[in-house]
């Protein structure tokens, strides 16, 4: 399930698009995450307020996507690139990977919401098989 030079240039482009609204997509994602995947709240129980949209959701949704923001520059090779992000959240933050793709999924879930015009068939594919990669390169450090 590798990225076709198609995916990334598609990748590309709706990235170029979107990312000006990262913060939104990313907030709107947590706070979602959170919600319809309550398990995940366990690794936010230091934040004074979890619910949707508060500030803490807000600051580490614009963390989150600065991630994937850097995730789309190393396209060509996400594991190497991710790789001292995976480390982080392997050894120091123990976040089960299995959330990763919990989170994938809401982050696709909100591009399409957000940008139902952008969000072709073909753009879909594009992040979802990108959103994948990116959650299996997290994943790298954890074996
Ligand atoms: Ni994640 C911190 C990126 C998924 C829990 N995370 C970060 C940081 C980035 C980041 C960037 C800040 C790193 C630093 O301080 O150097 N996280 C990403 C990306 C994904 C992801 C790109 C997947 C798309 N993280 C997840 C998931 C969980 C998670 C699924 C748990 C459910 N991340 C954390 C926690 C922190 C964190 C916890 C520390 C934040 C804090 O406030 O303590």
């Amino acid at each position: 399930m590798s990225l076709s030079a198609k995916d990334k240039a598609a990748v590309k482009a709706f990235w170029a698009k979107v990312s000006s609204k990262a913060e939104d997509i990313g907030t709107e994602a947590l706070s979602r995450m959170l919600v319809v995947y309550p398990q995940t709240k366990t690794y936010f129980s230091h934040w004074k307020d979890m619910s949707p949209g508060s500030a803490p959701v807000r600051k580490h949704g614009k963390t989150v996507m600065g991630g994937v923001a850097e995730a789309v520059e190393k396209i060509d090779d996400l594991a190497g690139g991710l790789l001292s992000l995976s480390e982080l959240h392997a050894f120091q933050l123990r976040v089960d990977p299995a959330n990763f793709k919990i989170l994938s999924h809401n982050i696709l879930v909100v591009m399409a919401m957000m940008f139902p015009e952008d969000f072709t068939p073909e753009v879909h594919v594009a992040m979802d098989k990108f959103l994948t990669r990116v959650a299996l390169a997290l994943s790298e450090k954890y074996r």
